[in-house]
C-alpha cells in the first residue's frame, strides 16, 4: 500500500484506487494581475511558489492515471448563488461581478475565473464550480468522491487558510483522510499558512496530515 512514512503528525497510507489530487482555485482571479485578489489589495507574488509544485503533482497523477479534481470559486452571471453579504464584504476596488481587465470578477465563464495555464485541467478531469470556500457546499464533490470510492485526498491550492483549509476541515468531517501538501499551497499571509499547517496536524492530526510534494511523489513511485 502506498505510504508517506514521514507525513506529519505520523505516517499516512492510501489505497491506490481510492486517492485523488485536489487542486483548489488555481484561477487567474487569485494568481494574476487584474483579478479579484489584486482588487482586494493582496500581494500576488505570495501565491507564485506553489504553482510549479502543483503542476508537477498534476503531471505525476496523470502519469499514474489517478484522478485530479479542480475547483474554481465563482458565481453565476445573475448572482443567483452569490450572497449579498459576500459581494459587499471588504472594500475591494472591484466587487464580485464588476468588469475588470479579465472580465467580470469571479463570474463563471469569464477569463479571470478560469484556471492559470500552468495548472490547467485536462478535458476529462472533473472541474467543480463552487460558490463558497467549502468545496462541498452546493456542489457535486461528495457524490463524485463516493461514486469513485475515493477516501483519501491529497490537497493543494490557494489560499491556505481560506478555501484550502475550509475544504480540508469539511472533508475531514465527512470521513475523508486528507493530506495538505506543504509546498503545494500558499497564502497572501505567510504567517497564516504556517499556523494553518501546524493547526491541522496538532492534537494527533485533529484535521489530517501534511507532507511535502517530494514525499507525496515518492509514495507514487
Ligand atoms: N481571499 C482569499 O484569500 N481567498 C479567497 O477568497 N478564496 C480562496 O481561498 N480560494
Amino acid at each position: 500500500m502506498p505510504t508517506i512514512p514521514d507525513a506529519k503528525p505520523f505516517h499516512y497510507e492510501f489505497g491506490i484506487d481510492h486517492v485523488a489530487l485536489v487542486c483548489i482555485d488555481m484561477q487567474r482571479d487569485f494568481c494574476q494581475a487584474g483579478g479579484f485578489a489584486e482588487s482586494l489589495g493582496d500581494d500576488l507574488s505570495k501565491l507564485q511558489p506553489c504553482i510549479p509544485v502543483i503542476a508537477k503533482l498534476q503531471e505525476a497523477f496523470r502519469k499514474a492515471e489517478l484522478p485530479i479534481i479542480h475547483t474554481k470559486e465563482c458565481h453565476k452571471p445573475d448572482f443567483s448563488d452569490l450572497p449579498t453579504a459576500k459581494r459587499n464584504r471588504g472594500n475591494p476596488k472591484l466587487k464580485i461581478g464588476d468588469v475588470g481587465p479579465m472580465g467580470r470578477i469571479l463570474i463563471d465563464g469569464e477569463p479571470g475565473a478560469d484556471f492559470i495555464p500552468e495548472c490547467y485541467p485536462q478535458e476529462w478531469e472533473l472541474v467543480i464550480s463552487k460558490p463558497g470556500k467549502d468545496t462541498f457546499y452546493n456542489t457535486e464533490f461528495d457524490d463524485y468522491l463516493k461514486m469513485r470510492k475515493i477516501t483519501h485526498l491529497i490537497i493543494t491550492g490557494v489560499t491556505t487558510e481560506v478555501c484550502v483549509q475550509t475544504t480540508m476541515r469539511c472533508a475531514n468531517d465527512r470521513g475523508y483522510d486528507c493530506v495538505l501538501v506543504e509546498d503545494g499551497t500558499d497564502s497572501f499571509f505567510p504567517e497564516f499558512k504556517e499556523m494553518t499547517l501546524k493547526a491541522l496536524v496538532a492534537q494527533g492530526g485533529i484535521v489530517g496530515w501534511t507532507a511535502t510534494s517530494d514525499q507525496v511523489l515518492k509514495s507514487l513511485e
